[in-house]
């Protein structure tokens, strides 16, 4: 090794102590802090496929605005996905200050590289499904979320703190009008039964592979992004959801459900994890119509950011002629 290769190595070795010693001491990495390539890496992995399952996420519930049951609900679902919009902004944002484009990440998704959540490529079938989204899918989402919100990357757990407080809102909202249906006539009591029976596994698999099974979480977790696995997360998520159906008189759709008192936790059956790799590799029962409906949203919008960036340009050229 000659001496400026030395002395470079020795400036990589000093920049990667600094990292680990602001990990250690759970102080936040900022975008302008060194990162090791491969942290920011998968970062980028992991945002990119949360800001995309916000805002896929839109599409079911979205399915529903014109047909709620009543002025207040068509309200809440309307407010409820205008946030989801908003999470992806928050979290497209914050993508972006690793160094790469929104176009960029916006392409992946359309092109069908990128990933997001198996949850959004389910069917929204009746109305209950939309009470059921509020209650399980944003309930998990919280569970996650309030552990990424204490993320060692600066603008991601700043993103998620932001992001949580609306999803509890989404979540009690979801589980008000859940509780009113099981409380409601015998045919809205079977309707959302049917939603919990058909919602719980996809559900449960939101949460991602066993640990046993997961590539990414032991280095996730190393470096703080994470600091729960994905089956403590689950195991959290299903110990205060049964209770919560318990209370409504529902019943969880898994015949293996059962009381743990040696360990205070509730057992549960297996998960059908090949679903959740079909689902996520493209073949759910909803892929195909999910990212047709972002690709024709994102080519009819073109005329709005044309005209956005030009209304931009022009501002800029009459500051430019004013100074
Ligand atoms: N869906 O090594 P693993 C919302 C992939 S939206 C799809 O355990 P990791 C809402 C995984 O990406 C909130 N893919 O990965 C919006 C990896 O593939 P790659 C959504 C999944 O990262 C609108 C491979 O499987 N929340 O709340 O350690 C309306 C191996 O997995 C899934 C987030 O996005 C899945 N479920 O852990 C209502 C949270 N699970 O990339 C509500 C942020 C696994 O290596 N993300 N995969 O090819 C995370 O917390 C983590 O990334 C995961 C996976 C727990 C999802």
């Amino acid at each position: 090794m000659n001496f400026n290769e030395k002395s470079a190595f020795m400036e990589e070795q000093a920049r990667l102590d600094e990292f680990n010693r602001k990990l250690e001491a759970g102080e936040k990495i900022e975008p302008k802090d060194w990162m090791p390539e491969r942290f920011r890496k998968q970062l980028i992995r992991m945002m990119s496929q949360h800001a995309h399952s916000e805002i896929v996420g839109m599409l079911p519930e979205g399915n529903w605005i014109t047909r709620a049951p009543s002025l207040r609900r068509k309200l809440i679902l309307l407010a409820k996905v205008q946030d989801e919009a908003g999470h992806g902004l928050y979290l497209y944002s914050g993508t972006e200050t690793l160094g790469v484009s929104r176009e960029q990440l916006i392409e992946d998704l359309h092109s069908g590289r990128a990933k997001y959540a198996n949850i959004f490529n389910y069917p929204t079938l009746t109305w209950a499904d939309i009470p059921i989204i509020g209650w399980l899918v944003d309930g998990a989402a919280i569970v996650n979320q309030t552990m990424l919100a204490k993320s060692s990357y600066g603008p991601y757990a700043r993103a998620n703190l932001r992001i949580c407080k609306e999803e509890s809102f989404h979540k009690k909202q979801g589980y008000e009008a859940v509780a009113l249906l099981a409380n409601g006539t015998p045919e809205q009591k079977k309707m959302v039964q049917d939603a919990v029976d058909r919602w719980w596994w996809p559900t449960l698999m939101m949460f991602g592979p066993h640990d046993s099974n997961s590539p990414n979480s032991s280095e996730l977790i190393n470096w703080k992004v994470k600091t729960k696995t994905n089956d403590e997360l689950r195991q959290s998520f299903v110990d205060r959801t049964v209770e919560e159906a318990h209370a409504v008189g529902l019943t969880i759709p898994d015949p293996d459900l059962k009381f743990n008192e040696e360990i205070g936790h509730w057992d549960f059956g297996p998960i059908d994890f090949d679903e959740l790799y079909r689902v996520v590799n493209g073949d759910g029962p909803c892929n195909k119509e999910r990212l047709d409906a972002r690709r024709s949203a994102w080519d009819n919008g073109a005329w709005v950011r044309d005209a956005a960036s030009e209304y931009a340009r022009k501002q800029k050229l009459r500051t430019i002629k004013a100074s």
